[in-house]
């Protein structure tokens, strides 16, 4: 069985050019002109660019005493009604701690239930040496990061030393270490401060997580993973300090990944002042909105690329969960979603702004991700022999965000009221039409697959620069790099 997609401009993160696309099966096999296929699907007036994938969601995972509302079966279909066709979901030990007993419950609860592809990256919440024999089944299984949370104290937080010692496990399995960066020390003690002053109410939570405490920690991750070799991932970068770290390091030939939100870009921290409670309580999530400040220095971030890709970090919680914070802020689960809508709002602000080209769009929706995360180009590739992962995306349409419309089962958007400009005509998923605009109808739950993602080619020297580390003695430098002076 086959399908042309016939009649649109393909846009990839390095070109745009006219031509049709032929897929056999689940795959792309032949890009050209005037193909023919079994079916056809009209891309005039059309881009067909690789579909999204969102490298950072958290479906129906157990956090902050409650679990996240949305599931697999419904956040795959919003993926799919937004245009993305991939998404890397966090996987969370439970309590027994153990990543082996947490791969089966992720594969448990997502099997039947997902429409699109998925895969996972692994939390390491603690750190003992029994877990790196876990790491290793996970990297077996196609799971080739693991995040750390550098804050969430009493919970999932880690240490210096068990972040060292398992960015040096990272390195050794051909890994890559991802991290949530905030102080969390500093945010346990401003919390308690501002709970002390009477602040209680949402706003507090604005005010007890600063940027400077999500910089200090950026830098401190940073420097750990050079010392350990190994790459960095730094997911949802909200502020210039972050975004100064990271660039200084990339700088200094570092490799250092840095990933904005779509939130960030686009809501700020005026969400969470003189804002009656439950709108204010409906935007808290970790890192908060920033200034407007922070805000273009994501922008520019991405288009100079020393930020290089945009997720949602989707955790959504309804409004009812979000109440257990009611008289104190930080019992409000954290998290917000955006995974139907990431998209349509990057087009709408990014290209249709001519902040972003489309070819940058692309490349920071998915051709980046997938490279960065080892999936490529099965994923985020119009090419021969690539998944046909891809999104008919009519650059003319328009809607107006809201939950009444949406396809996630949450009760609210945090992006209600947006006009957008460039919506999905279709999306397919392995070469299936997932979603068509107008049609309205679900795909079937099940049918995505888990997406294996292997270890990274073996750990080289030049994946960091401290030098002292490594070197023989006679030739060590100091932690900077900066000659001895002899
Ligand atoms: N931040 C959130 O807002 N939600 C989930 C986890 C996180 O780090
Ligand atoms: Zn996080
Ligand atoms: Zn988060
Ligand atoms: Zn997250």
């Amino acid at each position: 069985m086959t399908k042309v997609i016939k009649g649109g401009t393909i846009v990839t993160a390095d070109r745009t050019y006219e031509a049709d696309v032929l897929i056999d099966g689940e795959t792309i096999l032949e890009i050209g002109e005037n193909l023919k296929g079994d079916e056809t699907l009209d891309a005039e007036g059309a881009y067909v660019m690789p579909g999204g994938i969102d490298p950072h969601t958290h479906l129906e995972m157990p956090f902050m005493g409650t679990t996240a509302a949305e599931t697999f079966e419904s956040g795959t279909f919003a993926a799919a009604a937004g245009g993305t066709t991939m998404l890397v979901d966090f996987c969370l030990p439970g309590e027994d701690g153990s990543i082996r007993n947490a791969i089966l419950e992720w594969d448990r609860k997502s099997k039947d239930q997902i429409s699109v592809d998925i895969s996972y990256h692994m939390a390491i919440t603690g750190w003992n040496e029994s877990i790196f024999e876990e790491m290793k089944f996970a990297v077996d299984r196609g799971i080739n990061t693991f995040k750390h949370f550098m804050a969430y104290k009493g919970a999932l937080m880690v240490q210096d030393d068990e972040m060292f010692a398992s960015f040096k496990r990272c390195a050794e399995l051909g890994a890559m270490p991802l991290v949530h960066a905030e102080n969390g020390d500093i945010v346990a003690e401003l919390q308690q401060k501002y709970l002390a002053d009477g602040v209680t109410g949402p706003e507090g939570h604005a005010y007890s997580r600063p940027p400077e405490v999500e910089g200090e920690a950026a830098n401190r991750a940073i420097m750990i993973a050079d010392a350990a070799g190994v790459p960095l991932y730094i997911v949802h970068v909200s502020c210039e300090q972050a975004h100064e770290a990271i660039r200084r390091a990339r700088q200094k030939g570092m490799r250092v990944y840095g990933e904005p939100l779509i939130q960030h870009l686009t809501l700020d921290e005026s969400e969470y002042f003189d804002k009656d409670w439950d709108y204010a309580a409906r935007r808290v999530m970790s890192p908060p909105f920033r200034n407007k400040e922070h805000q273009n220095g994501l922008w520019n971030g991405l288009s100079a690329g020393s930020l290089q890709v945009v997720a949602t970090d989707h955790c959504a919680f309804s409004t009812e969960q979000k109440r257990f914070g009611l008289g104190d802020f930080t019992k409000i689960p954290n998290g917000t979603g955006g995974i139907e809508d990431r998209l349509s709002v990057l087009w709408t602000h990014g290209v249709e702004t001519g902040r972003l080209t489309p070819e940058e769009f692309v490349a920071v929706t998915s051709t980046n991700i997938a490279k960065i995360l080892n999936v490529y180009p099965r994923k985020g590739a119009i090419l021969p022999g690539a998944d046909a992962d891809i999104v008919v995306w009519d650059p003319k349409a328009t809607r107006t965000i809201s939950a009444a419309t949406q396809k996630s089962i949450i009760d609210y958007n945090v992006f209600e009221g947006f006009e957008v400009t460039g919506l999905p005509r279709y999306t397919l998923s392995r070469g299936d039409v997932v979603w068509a605009a107008g049609q309205n109808s679900q795909p079937q739950p099940g049918r995505g697959k888990f997406i294996p993602r292997p270890a990274f080619p073996a750990p080289n020297k030049a994946l960091s620069t401290w030098k002292a580390l490594t070197a023989p003695r006679a030739i060590q430098r100091d932690p900077l790099n900066i000659p001895s002076g002899l």
